[in-house]
């Protein structure tokens, strides 16, 4: 896949500042610094468009990508910030399943986990509300890169089996430090979008 002109479009503090153009969405969920602005980043071979940091924020926006004018990527807030407060905690928890909830132009959630943990607490109970909301999701377990390449096949399938043990969601390693898997990803993503990106 060939992505030419990404661009930053807008830090949405609430639905009306999502945009109004109806393209197809492509939503990063998972916990503070997991990995989802940096996948963004590797997806779309650019260093910096999303901001990444490697101090958790605070930032209760959703951040908006526009991919050639085909697809958004969305950069959800990050859950679980062990600095936040139970009540700020719930808050983001809330504007992160009211996005979910309302957003009618989702096409795929890729749920990113750290390769190297079981899901946590917040991990399951955000999985299990995406999966009650039937919206298509993959999983990704990231960061594949802190462990050896040997392990990452049995690692994928037992943390795939941890959240899904029915196995109809598909699991994939990523990792953004390595830049790798970055293949079977767009192949997915080009699946649940209605218009075809031009290919390699
Ligand atoms: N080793 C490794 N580090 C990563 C990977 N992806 C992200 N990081 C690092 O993890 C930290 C948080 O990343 P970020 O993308 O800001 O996470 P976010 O909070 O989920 O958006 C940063 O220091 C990144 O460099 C990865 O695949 N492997
Ligand atoms: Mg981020």
């Amino acid at each position: 896949m060939i992505v030419k002109n990404p661009k930053f479009e807008i830090s949405a503090v609430g639905p009306k500042q999502y945009p109004k153009n109806n393209l197809p969405e492509i939503v990063l969920v998972g916990k503070s610094n997991v990995g989802k602005s940096s996948f963004i980043n590797t997806m779309i071979n650019r260093k910096k468009l999303a901001r990444t940091s490697s101090t958790p924020g605070k930032t209760r926006q959703i951040n908006f990508y526009n991919i050639d004018d085909f697809f958004y990527f969305v950069d959800l807030p990050g859950y679980g910030y062990s600095k936040m407060s139970k009540k700020e905690q719930e808050q983001v928890g809330k504007f992160i399943e009211n996005y979910l909830l309302k957003r009618e132009q989702i096409s795929l959630i890729i749920f990113l986990i750290d390769i190297r943990h079981s899901p946590t607490a917040n991990d399951r109970l955000m999985y299990n509300y995406i999966i009650s909301s039937g919206l298509p999701c993959m999983i990704l377990a990231n960061k594949a890169d802190k462990i050896a390449v040997t392990k990452v096949t049995d690692v994928v399938n037992s943390l795939q089996k941890e959240l899904n043990p029915i196995g109809d969601i598909p699991t994939f390693p990523f990792s953004s430090e390595r830049k790798i898997y970055k293949d079977d990803v767009w192949n997915f993503i080009d699946e649940h979008l209605e218009i075809k990106h031009p290919k390699n």
